[in-house]
């Protein structure tokens, strides 16, 4: 099998122990208690995220193939883009299909991934590695949110003529601070002209979008639970996992869905080596993951404020996910 010419592997030296705890400190003491989503993704939760976006129920990551089929290459044809770089990348599975465009357009030489789950990284650079020996690549195990975005974004690789995807929705997983800061250190990173990817689900039926976070098979509820998972093997911690509903309601103020883990009896939890000890009464919650749905306007308005400009957009046929191009514009003076 011949190789790409150039595989780089860069993983940043985060502490990822200390991060944890620090977040697990600030988190679970607080009310309402919470984690922050990016804990779900060892290599078990990885994996229980692939068989969520293969479950009946699950529509965004079917839907935003569906449009990434359709409109690859217009996407290739408006960017040209030299360099494909790809944030939560994941499995990389739909991003073949913008690397398969980019490719056939002539211009693609180069895809970044980056990732905070380094088994999904590997595997991902893996199969692109055997699917398309030509292009360079380099896969970066690193959390894009640390130091409110910028130091996540600043290790990146840069190279002329990039094309910034995000994909999946997962903007959504952000709050509405972590999303500014977040849109704020992307426009920092691409020069005026490069064009900025993101796939976000929008606003559903109720009923459709709670089913997609409360699916029959329960493998949500186990990617969920799996945080307590990496809690207790990281840290030590004593959380009886199997004391903990999952439960996903639609909070229509904030206009996101949200995943709790809720104690079904009242508890006392260790978490060693983050020195906490932690009392639950029966029925509370941890919050462990906000997944936003958007109206497309104001979604370009936070895309506006930040320094992009609407290139184009692309919508499923049921109104439930996009695909929006935005290229970034020179700063005002
Ligand atoms: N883009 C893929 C995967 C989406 S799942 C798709 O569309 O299918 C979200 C991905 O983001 C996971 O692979 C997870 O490991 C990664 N992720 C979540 N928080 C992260 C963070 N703070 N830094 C880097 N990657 C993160
Ligand atoms: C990664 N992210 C966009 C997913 C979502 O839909 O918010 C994670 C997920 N949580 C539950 N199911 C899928």
């Amino acid at each position: 099998m011949t190789k790409p010419h150039r595989i780089d592997m860069h993983v940043d030296p985060i502490n990822r122990e200390e991060s944890l705890i620090s977040d697990v400190q600030q988190g679970l003491s607080q009310r309402p208690r919470s984690l922050p989503p990016k804990w779900f993704y060892d290599a078990a939760g990885s994996e229980l995220f692939e068989a969520i976006t293969r479950l009946p129920e699950y529509y965004p990551t079917r839907t935003e193939r569906a449009l990434l089929r359709e409109c690859a290459s217009e996407i290739a044809s408006l960017t040209h883009a030299e360099t494909l770089v790809e944030l939560g990348s994941g499995s990389s599975e739909k991003t073949q299909l913008l690397i398969d465009a980019l490719l056939a357009a002539g211009t693609l030489t180069t895809y970044v991934a980056q990732d905070v789950s380094e088994s999904a990284l590997l595997g991902a650079m893996n199969d692109i590695a055997d699917r398309y020996p030509t292009l360079d690549l380099h896969g970066v195990v690193s959390d894009f949110s640390a130091g409110d975005f910028r130091d996540g974004l600043r290790s990146l690789p840069h190279y002329p003529d990039s094309l910034l995807a995000f994909l999946g929705g997962t903007i959504g997983n952000l709050v509405p601070e972590e999303r500014a800061h977040f849109f704020a250190a992307v426009r920092q990173k691409l020069k005026p002209g490069e064009h900025l990817l993101v796939g976000v689900g929008l606003i559903a039926e109720e009923t459709d979008m709670i089913a997609a976070y409360d699916d029959a098979e329960g493998v949500t509820a186990r990617f969920n639970r799996n945080v307590l998972d990496v809690l207790n093997r990281e840290l030590g911690a004593d959380f009886p996992v199997d004391k903990f509903r999952h439960v996903a309601v639609w909070d229509r103020a904030n206009s996101w869905i949200e995943m709790r883990l809720r104690a079904v009896e009242a508890m006392t939890v260790e978490v060693k080596r983050a020195e906490l000890s932690l009392h639950l009464a029966e029925g509370e919650e941890i919050r462990t993951e906000i997944s936003a749905k958007f109206d497309l306007g104001s979604f370009l308005a936070e895309l506006e404020v930040a320094g992009f400009s609407r290139v184009t957009d692309w919508r499923d046929p049921m109104n439930r996910f996009a695909l929006i191009l935005v290229n970034a514009v020179p700063a005002s003076i």
